[in-house]
């Protein structure tokens, strides 16, 4: 059978480590799968953001497959938290163990997608090919569709310029070069530390302060990764039902009713521990400005401890949103990288960019020479990806016009109109609130389960009601509404895209929950989906 055999099962967009397993997955269950890939590889996220410093801030032991016990023994990480070289050879031994690639079409663009009511199956655009299945399963990403702003003079820039998610293959040299990074989010705060050792002069451009936990990286022992290993079922199976898929001590007391010398003694040993789950100490940190504020401040005072100049330690401390409504970030040094000769920060709150200009950029009536730019200024998260395929429904209806008011799906899982459409991580499910790999392996074993439920019971067809769809929604925006999180201007609610429309997209209710009304929802014969032949 060739790619263009019109008698596939199921067509997977993306080889990421969503389509990696939606494939295994699929095959192992005797359907005839097959994935587009734009890359030339397996790897997704890790794939593309090959920028100085990238790392991921789930820890490696946690940051991969769980559904192969082989796989989990067998595979040695080196570091605590992995870099993304690491990363992409995990996911390239996988593909190569599971012999995947013969089933994947890389270099391939998907342009657009129709669902015909009369064959009831999908037919995918590509850039040179028309492919049709039963079944379309969306394994895009959640920040893959990257976002540059749209200076006036944008393609003026005479010097070389680079974002973040799209880097360069080839190594990129920084040496004697003078180099202006636009964006303080996540990439650039892993980013700056490595390229200002290397560049003459690095210039950090900040719109929004961001606040920033130290990694606390460090090799991994052989002992430490036995210790993990020998317990692992367990550990994944604790993890699985937790809030955000990842293992963390998390207090009973809530932050207000704690001693003030007690509370700094336990932030000072969180620090010391370092990483994402900071905020998750005390419950009460995301959900009461007033303790929030007792957590910004902590960071903001290691801040202005770490950082000697006062007035740039000032321009670092972040007050705009509350701790952890915006993806904190993790970092090596980040902080201390401003106490560097050949480092500078400006404030772009106030003075926006104006342009890019052929030697740099303006901001105001100054102008920045630089031999590089570094855009590390993110994504069109979530909607962003699947919104630039032209995917149309039942009737001809469009995605992207259905969601102009912000997503609508059923779980995060189908969109009413859109029949045969499974969107991994897609809008509606807690995706990235937790760590990508467990939300990852539960849709793709739903979305397995359900396809053979389909076809063992003589269905050819899935849709999600207009109604359980609704009522999902609501239940989305009403958990969030009792955190803090809607008060950030963040890339969850769509706020970094100019016009994107602000609604808060994923599920906040926790992974341990969601899997459990997933479970439930096939338990009940798949309640709120049409099913038919
Ligand atoms: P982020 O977190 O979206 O950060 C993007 C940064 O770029 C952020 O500081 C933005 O400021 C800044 N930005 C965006 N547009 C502009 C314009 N027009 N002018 C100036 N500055 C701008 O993306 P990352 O790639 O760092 O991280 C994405 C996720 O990857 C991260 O959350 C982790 O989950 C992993 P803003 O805050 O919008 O004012």
């Amino acid at each position: 059978m060739n790619e263009h055999d019109p008698r596939y099962d199921a067509i997977i967009i993306g080889a990421g480590f969503a389509g990696m397993y939606m494939l295994k997955t699929l095959r192992d269950k005797g359907f005839r799968a097959h994935v587009y890939e734009r890359g030339t590889d397996v790897g997704g996220t890790w794939y593309w953001n090959r920028y100085p410093g990238a790392r991921c801030d789930i820890e490696s032991l946690y940051y991969c497959y769980s559904f192969s016990e082989e796989l989990q023994q067998e595979w040695q990480w080196t570091e605590r938290y992995p870099s993304q070289p690491e990363i992409l050879r995990y996911a390239r031994h996988v593909a190569d163990r599971f012999d995947l690639r013969r089933d994947i079409s890389f270099e391939t663009n998907v342009r657009a997608a129709a669902f015909d009511e009369q064959t009831g199956r999908w037919t995918v655009r590509t850039d040179d090919a028309e492919i049709t299945a039963r079944f379309l399963i969306t394994a895009v990403g959640c920040l893959s569709a990257t976002q540059t702003p749209d200076f006036p003079g944008i393609g003026t820039f005479r010097g070389e310029s680079y974002h973040t998610g799209r880097w360069p293959h080839e190594e990129v040299d920084f040496t004697g070069k003078r180099v202006g990074v636009i964006g303080t989010g996540s990439s650039a705060i892993q980013a700056i530390p490595v390229i200002a050792g290397q560049a003459a002069q690095v210039t950090v451009f900040q719109r929004t302060a961001q606040f920033s936990i130290p990694a606390q990286n460090h090799p991994l022992s052989p002992d430490e990764q036995r210790r993990v290993k020998s317990d692992y079922a367990r550990l994944r199976a604790e993890a699985r039902m937790t809030q955000t898929g990842i293992l963390a001590e998390r207090l009973q007391r809530n932050a207000t009713e704690v001693p003030a010398a007690e509370f700094k003694a336990e932030l000072d040993r969180r620090w010391g521990i370092g990483g994402t789950t900071f905020t998750s100490t005390y419950p009460d940190t995301l959900r009461d400005p007033a303790a929030n504020e007792l957590s910004a401040d902590y960071v903001r005072d290691k801040i202005r401890e770490i950082v000697d100049d006062p007035a740039t330690a000032e321009l670092l401390c972040p007050h705009d949103h509350p701790i952890g409504t915006k993806r904190i970030c993790v970092d090596t040094d980040y902080y201390a990288t401003y106490n560097r000769d050949n480092v500078s920060l400006v404030d772009i709150r106030r003075t926006p960019i104006s342009a890019i200009t052929p030697g740099g950029l303006r901001v105001g009536g100054r102008d920045f020479e630089f031999d590089v730019i570094v855009f590390a200024t993110g994504y069109d998260a979530m909607t962003g990806p699947l919104n630039r395929i032209d995917i149309r429904g039942a009737g001809g209806l469009r995605l992207r016009e259905k969601w102009a008011e912000g997503p609508r799906t059923y779980l995060g899982l189908a969109s009413a109109g859109f029949p045969n459409l499974f969107t991994i991580t897609g809008p509606g499910s807690p995706s990235v609130l937790s760590n990508m790999i467990v939300s990852i392996e539960q849709h793709v074993e739903w979305i397995g389960e359900h396809l053979e439920h389909l076809r063992d019971n003589g269905f050819t067809r899935s849709e999600a009601a207009a109604d359980a769809e609704r009522t999902w929604g609501e239940h989305v925006n009403a958990v969030a509404a009792e955190t803090l999180y809607p008060r950030a201007a963040s890339w969850y609610m769509g706020a970094n895209v100019p016009g994107k429309p602000r609604v808060f997209m994923p599920y906040i209710g926790g992974v341990g929950t969601y899997r459990e009304h997933c479970r439930e929802i096939a338990d009940g014969g798949y309640r709120g989906f049409h099913l038919t032949a």
